[in-house]
């Protein structure tokens, strides 16, 4: 048996099974032609086995490496100065509507070239990737016009390729109204569906499309619209759904079979039965909920009896959640949501890949799987959840290749 890499010395945290992390203590992983060729004890090695490269991780664990599957990267600008804003009792809502927010990055973006998009981005990425992130979701939305909605899709795309990370894009034109339609939400959601959105698919450049159905956003008959178009090219959906208000967009999303409903602090008990059904993923964004000083909690609960998977990711955007620290998400998602340490982790892994359509790919350690690994410095993976600020990895693998953060 042949392989290219084979890590030994080391605590498995496969993160497989419905429950618990998989663990498999004094084990050994192989990688052969970017998969997981093998795994076990290391007692039970293949004798067979021939390895080009070995890793000894010298008593270190190894986990699947983490996903990231909602994030704003790629954009400009900065808005520090609406966060102290907010410090000083100005609400998020009202610097939207007051033209900063969202619509203060699009001026920003629009106005900053490819180069200028991907050097503000890639330290972003790097932090990500020093704590283990080996697979991101990127999404556009800080252009709102057809140029620099490809622009940013495009960039997404280069910074996979430059720094060796598995890079998923989604097309986020309806993420807020642009200037030049103030007051004709309608027509702009016909020009995303007839004219941005196909010029994006056609460009290759989308692998699934969201929105932000909000009151500060688009309404879900305005979304619905959107979600069709989508579809009818064949592309996945998934939704900002219910962050500041319930109007219902989880369900929206899960009637749609959607990947993934995102935010969700304000729904509904019935939403929660027909993502259940849908097999919609939850996605916990505890960046968000911490930075707005949100006080209403995703119905965790509710998700947890129903069988809803819980994934959870940074949101990494610079008006509400400013932050390139996966693992500080995973803390807070158990302080702020209750979440339990292993459903963190789970979270942003098997249930963040299965968030992006990816599960038969990555998110867990099996043999066949993509070769995308994280391996840490910590005697438990409860660690890499219960303390912050650490940096724990000591290395991580996309496809089998090592990755320099
Ligand atoms: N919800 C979010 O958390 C981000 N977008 C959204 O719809 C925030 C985006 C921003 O404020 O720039
Ligand atoms: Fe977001």
């Amino acid at each position: 048996m042949q392989a290219d890499i084979l890590i030994r010395n080391v605590h498995l945290a496969t993160l497989a099974d419905a429950a618990g992390y998989g663990e498999v203590h004094a084990g050994a992983l192989a990688v052969h032609a970017g998969r997981i060729a093998w795994l076990g004890r290391e007692s039970e090695l293949p004798a067979t086995l021939q390895a080009a490269q070995e890793v000894d991780a010298q008593g270190g664990w190894l986990t699947p490496g983490l996903i990231d599957c909602h994030t704003h990267l790629v954009y400009a600008g900065s808005r520090a100065n609406e966060i102290e804003m907010r410090w000083a009792g100005a609400a998020y809502e009202d610097i939207a509507r007051a033209g900063g927010g969202i619509l203060s990055s699009v001026r920003a973006t629009r106005a900053a070239s490819a180069t200028a998009l991907q050097a503000a981005a890639t330290p972003r990425l790097r932090a990500l990737m020093r704590d283990g992130v080996t697979t991101i979701e990127i999404k556009s939305g800080y252009g709102l016009e057809t140029a620099t909605e490809i622009r940013q899709l495009q960039v997404a795309r280069a910074l996979g390729l430059a720094c060796g990370v598995r890079v998923r894009t989604t097309f986020l034109g309806a993420h807020a109204l642009p200037p030049e339609y103030a007051g004709r939400a309608d027509d702009y959601i016909t020009l995303l569906c007839e004219e941005m959105l196909p010029a994006v698919h056609a460009a290759g450049l989308a692998d699934a499309v969201d929105g932000f159905c909000e009151g500060i956003g688009f309404s879900p008959a305005q979304t619905l619209r959107l979600f069709a178009a989508a579809q009818a090219l064949g592309l996945p959906v998934k939704l900002h759904a219910d962050q500041l208000s319930d109007l219902s967009g989880a369900a929206l999303v899960a009637g749609c079979g959607g990947l993934s409903a995102d935010h969700m602090e304000y729904t509904s008990t019935a939403s929660v039965a027909a993502m259940a059904k849908a097999g919609t993923v939850a996605v916990l964004l505890p960046g968000a909920f911490y930075c707005l000083k949100e006080t209403r909690l995703p119905p965790v609960a509710a998700l947890r009896a129903a069988g809803v998977p819980m994934a959870v990711s940074s949101d990494c955007n610079p008006g509400t959640s400013p932050g390139t620290s996966l693992l500080l998400m995973l803390h807070m998602a158990c302080t702020l949501f209750g979440l339990r340490a292993e459903e963190a982790l789970a979270g942003a892994t098997r249930h963040a890949a299965r968030a992006l359509g990816l599960q038969s790919e990555t998110g867990c350690l099996r043999a066949g799987l993509s070769a995308d690994l994280a391996l840490w410095a910590i005697n438990h993976p409860r660690d890499l959840v219960c303390e912050f600020g650490h940096a724990p990895r000591v290395a991580s693998w996309c496809c089998g290749r090592a990755l320099d953060a």
